[in-house]
C-alpha cells in the first residue's frame, strides 16, 4: 500500500553538507519524492513537532537543535517521500534514535553523533508511523506543495492578507 513519510534534513545535516549523501542513500529506497523545500523552523513549528515529547528532560534542546540555534543554520530541507512502505523502507536507512546505537552504516549510525550536552544530532527525522506522517505533513506542508492527493482537502476563500511577492 503506498504510503508517506515526512524527512526532515535537520540542521546539523546541512552544516555538515550532507544533503547530497543523505538523499542519495534514500534514493535506495526507490520511493518517489513528492514534495521539498527549505524552512525556517519557528519555535512554535518546532516545539508542536515534537508535542509529543514535551515532558522529556532533553525538550528545550531539542527544540533550538531542530530550529538551528545548536548550529548557525536556520533551516531544515523537508520532503515528503511516497510509495510502497515508505516508512520501514526510510527508518530502515535512517537508522535508530540513539545514533551510538544505530546500525553504523545506516545514515544516523554514519553521520550522527551526541553532544557533550547529550543532544542526539542524529542528522535526519522520518516519521515513525502512518498516523504519525499524516500529523507531520500537516504541520509542516500545504496541500499545493505536495504534488500528488495524500490526504483530503477542501477549498477556502481566505481574506486578503499581506504577502510578499515578485517585484
Ligand atoms: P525518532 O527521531 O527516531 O523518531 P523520537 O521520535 O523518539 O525518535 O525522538 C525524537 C528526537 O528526540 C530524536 O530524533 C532525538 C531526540 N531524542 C530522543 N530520545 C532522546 C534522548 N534519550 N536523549 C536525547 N535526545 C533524544
Ligand atoms: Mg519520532
Amino acid at each position: 500500500m503506498s504510503q508517506a513519510a515526512l524527512i526532515l534534513i535537520k540542521p546539523d545535516g546541512l552544516k555538515k553538507s550532507l544533503t547530497g549523501n543523505i538523499l542519495t542513500r534514500l534514493s535506495e529506497t526507490k520511493l518517489e519524492i513528492v514534495a521539498a523545500k527549505m524552512v525556517r523552523v519557528s519555535e512554535a513549528l518546532a516545539k508542536e513537532h515534537y508535542v509529543h515529547l514535551q515532558d522529556k528532560p532533553f525538550f528545550d534542546e531539542l527544540v533550538k537543535y531542530l530550529q538551528g540555534e545548536l548550529h548557525d543554520r536556520k533551516k531544515v530541507m523537508a520532503l515528503v517521500y511516497w510509495g510502497n512502505d515508505a516508512i520501514k523502507k526510510c527508518r530502515e536507512l535512517v537508522g535508530s534514535t540513539n545514533p551510538e546505537e544505530a546500525d553504523p552504516t545506516s545514515i544516523r549510525g554514519s553521520y550522527g553523533r551526541i553532544t557533550t550536552h547529550g543532544v542526539y544530532e542524529n542528522v535526519i527525522h522520518v516519521s515513525s508511523d502512518a498516523l504519525e506522517a499524516e500529523r507531520e505533513i500537516k504541520l509542516w506542508l500545504d496541500p499545493e506543495e505536495i504534488i500528488v492527493d495524500l490526504y483530503p482537502t477542501k477549498e477556502m476563500v481566505t481574506k486578503e492578507h499581506k504577502k510578499k511577492v515578485w517585484a
